[in-house]
């Protein structure tokens, strides 16, 4: 007998991240081959918003996806969030020219308490909330304050294509393949002061540090170019990142419903290596199932490491401080 159908909504399903998701969802990546989805699509109410979300559904019924079971389009997040087992928050505002930082904050905070409260009214009980939009940890935190039915455990934030790209440019430095690197975890927010914990990565089970026997490239040059990657690919592509980001989508979701999986996330701190209580910061967690996790925090920092934690932080505050008169 077939599975009943998960029901995925999703902010922003016609941006340039939304639309590269949903394919791969669509397609059984996220979920697994033998599980159906509901995609319930949310957009801003502008007509071309509105329009270009009707492309992308008659796109993904072209594709004859076996696994989609129906899908919702909407500008409206009490029907979007409507029983939804996962809500993935991709859409936010963008950052215009001139804007400050703390306008973009509270500007996006609005978006994310209205999400929020949503959630709390009509999504299911067991609903995982993923937020992407940024800044994502902060949007997070915002959208979890709403809630009073799920727990705050369930709201996740992305840092997972952060991981990658540390990943990446990792066992390139050591020609090595990308699957030879492990243990190689995020911390803090994702911004260029997020911290990619080279100290405790293996390349081939050794210290990475020891194999790539270069301390101060490790400190000056690996940390800058996994903060500012995401600046890099919009000076190569004119855009920002989409397919990286939507693969990072599916990889966090599909590592945190498969127990035993160790992988970075954005959660609430709690004092956890050093965070302040309150904000959603990254660090590495174990899927238990069903979308629980519990935080690893067995990892020992050496001084250095501990200042890269504490700037990340101080970030994090920051940006809890601008909007905390937002969310009472
Ligand atoms: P786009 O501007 O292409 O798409 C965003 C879409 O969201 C637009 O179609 C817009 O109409 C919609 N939207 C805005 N407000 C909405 C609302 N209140 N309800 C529903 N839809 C809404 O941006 P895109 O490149 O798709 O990026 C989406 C978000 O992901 C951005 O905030 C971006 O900064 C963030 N990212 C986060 C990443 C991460 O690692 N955490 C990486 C990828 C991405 O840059």
């Amino acid at each position: 007998m077939s599975k009943t159908p998960l029901r995925v909504a999703i902010t922003g399903a016609a941006g340039n991240v939304g639309y590269a998701a949903l394919f791969r969802i669509a397609a059984g990546e996220m979920f697994g081959v033998d599980q159906p989805v509901i995609l319930q699509m949310i957009e801003i109410p502008a007509e071309a918003a509105q329009k270009a979300l009707k492309g992308v559904a008659m796109e993904l019924e072209d594709c004859a996806f076996p696994l989609l079971a129906g899908m919702v389009l909407t500008d409206d997040p009490n029907i979007g969030l409507k029983d939804a087992n996962w809500c993935l928050l991709v859409g936010s505002k963008p950052r215009g020219p001139g804007m400050e930082r703390a306008d973009l904050l509270k500007d996006n905070g609005r978006i994310f308490i209205g999400q929020g409260r949503a959630i709390d009214a009509v999504a299911a009980d067991d609903a995982c909330i993923f937020v992407v939009g940024n800044p994502c940890n902060t949007n997070c935190m915002i959208a979890a304050a709403q809630a009073r039915r799920h727990p705050r455990e369930r709201f996740t934030a992305m840092v997972r294509l952060d991981q990658n790209r540390a990943h990446s440019i990792l066992a390139a430095k050591a020609g090595a393949a990308v699957a030879d690197v492990n243990d190689l975890y995020i911390y803090g927010n994702h911004s260029p002061t997020m911290f990619a914990d080279y100290t405790h990565a293996t390349i081939g089970g050794k210290p990475a540090a020891d194999v790539i026997g270069d301390r101060a490239w490790l400190e000056n040059e690996f940390l800058p170019t996994v903060g500012g990657r995401g600046g890099a690919i919009v000076a190569a592509r004119g855009q920002s990142s989409a397919g990286s980001a939507a693969n990072a989508i599916v990889d966090h979701v599909r590592d945190l419903i498969t127990p035993g999986k160790v992988h970075s996330m954005a959660v609430p701190a709690e004092g956890r290596y050093g965070f302040a209580e309150g904000v959603w910061a990254g660090m590495p967690v174990r899927s238990t199932g069903g979308g629980a996790y519990e935080v690893v925090e067995t990892f020992v920092m050496d001084d250095f490491a501990k200042g890269r934690l504490a700037k990340t932080n101080e970030e994090l505050v920051a940006e809890r401080d601008t909007v905390k008169e937002l969310i009472g």
